[in-house]
């Protein structure tokens, strides 16, 4: 076999970039370690920033997004029992955010992908990539028993934090930066109406907890909890009671609580891989980098790489011009570590840390507070929430 491009997993960055591609005329196969089905069960993001939206309407993949997804033009910040509400559109001369589940985008990318009649290998298994570094690139990979090789001009790796194409870069040509969280999230998806019309994000002596939904009928929380808990000690009964507990006395009593349908525990990571590039092996989304959820940047991250990298191979394959390719690294990275920085300030912000005893609670309260008067310590939070513009800093 042969192509042009070869992405290795069908995440939401994979299935982008194989749409930005399709549409400017470059080929690329998708090899996907998981079934469809798999893929479509892993519950993650939930909020969208314009900028990805954006990148959604490009490749004509934003139908359904809007007239299902919900706009947000704000959010509420609960600390010291009460909540403060963060007016995004306000603050930020009108921008918004949209609610519109991960799966819903990795669902409508397939749809789109399958429409174009493009290629999908599912349930690849021991992919390899070979030569990145040299004149050769390939792909190996088995399906259904069989061997098979795809020579290439370009690999991306699209595989997610725990894939393959970052691991195969030897160690010295890569610096990683790490930073591993003293606890988790526990997620709860439930059928039941969302506990407030815009998301909760909640500082509490009991630990951060948050509500946030997929639809008028469909909500989603999460709660800080120890590294060491397992998810089946945890009935939905526990969730619910817990959640109260951290939530202001009127959330608490409107909240619905119900059966869940998806539970599991996160760990939180920060994490970056410098450079992106490798020859002509890029890697994009979680491959290079993770921060932890709190701000809502993963998915948001993973797109704007994949526009910056689907503009890079563009003009290499069609232009037939290297400035692109040579830039991807350095113009991902200096955007990735603004988010980086966001999500892990947010974090520390928001969570209790065991280390840090009852003064560390207090200097939190304290620094909401002024962060909630301050109209310019408000915008700080605003601008970064909706995500910065891709020109940001140009
Ligand atoms: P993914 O989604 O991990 O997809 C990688 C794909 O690669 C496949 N793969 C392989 N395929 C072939 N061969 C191999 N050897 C392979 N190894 C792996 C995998 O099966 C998979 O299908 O990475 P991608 O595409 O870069 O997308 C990144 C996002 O999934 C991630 O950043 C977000 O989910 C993060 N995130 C959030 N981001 C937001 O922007 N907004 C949010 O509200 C938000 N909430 C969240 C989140 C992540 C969470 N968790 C569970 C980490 C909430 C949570 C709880
Ligand atoms: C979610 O709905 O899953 C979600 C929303 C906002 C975040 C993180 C996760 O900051």
């Amino acid at each position: 076999m042969r192509s042009q491009v070869v992405i290795v997993g069908a995440g939401p960055s994979g299935l982008l970039l194989g749409q930005l591609l399709y549409r400017a005329g470059v080929d690329a196969i998708i090899l996907e370690r998981q079934s469809p089905e798999y893929v479509l069960g892993r519950i993650r993001a939930g909020v969208l920033e314009q900028v990805t939206l954006n990148i959604l309407s490009e490749i004509g993949v934003d139908e359904r997004l809007h007239k299902e997804g919900l706009v947000h033009t704000g959010f509420d910040l609960l600390f010291k029992g009460k909540r403060h509400r963060i007016d995004l559109a306000g603050l930020t001369g009108g921008q918004k955010v949209m609610v519109y589940g991960q799966t819903e985008v990795t669902r409508d990318l397939m749809a789109a992908r399958q429409a174009a009649g493009l290629k999908t290998i599912y349930e690849a298994t021991d992919v390899e990539i070979h030569d990145f570094d040299g004149k050769h690139p390939s792909v190996r990979f088995s399906k259904d028993g069989q061997r098979h090789t795809i020579t290439c001009d370009f690999i991306a790796g699209c595989d997610g934090f725990h894939g393959v194409c970052r691991a195969s870069v030897p160690k010295r040509s890569i610096k990683e930066y790490e930073k591993i969280y003293p606890f988790g999230w526990l997620g709860v998806l439930s059928d039941t109406p969302p506990v407030h019309e815009e998301l909760i994000y909640v500082n509490s002596s009991r630990g951060f907890a948050l509500c946030s939904q997929r639809s008028h009928t469909r909500s989603r929380y999460y709660l800080q909890v120890p590294l060491t808990d397992q998810v089946e000690k945890w009935s939905d009964t526990a969730f619910w009671s817990e959640l109260r507990l951290r939530l202001d006395p009127a959330a608490s009593e409107q909240l619905v609580s119900g059966p869940s349908i998806e539970k599991s525990i996160a760990p939180l990571r920060s994490f970056v891989a410098e450079p992106m590039r490798f020859g002509s092996l890029f890697l994009a989304g979680d491959a290079a980098h993770i921060v932890p959820p709190t701000g809502a940047k993963g998915l948001n991250l993973a797109a704007t790489d994949v526009k910056y990298l689907s503009d890079a191979l563009i003009e290499a394959c069609i232009e037939k011009s290297q400035a692109g390719i040579d830039h991807y690294s350095s113009r991902c990275l200096a955007r990735v570590w603004r988010a980086e920085r966001f999500s892990w300030w947010f974090t520390s912000l928001m969570h209790s840390f065991p280390d840090q005893g009852e003064i560390g609670q207090k200097l939190q309260e304290a620094e909401l507070e002024y962060l909630t008067i301050s109209p310019s310590g408000s915008r700080t939070i605003a601008e970064n929430y909706v995500g910065l513009p891709l020109n940001f800093g140009d």
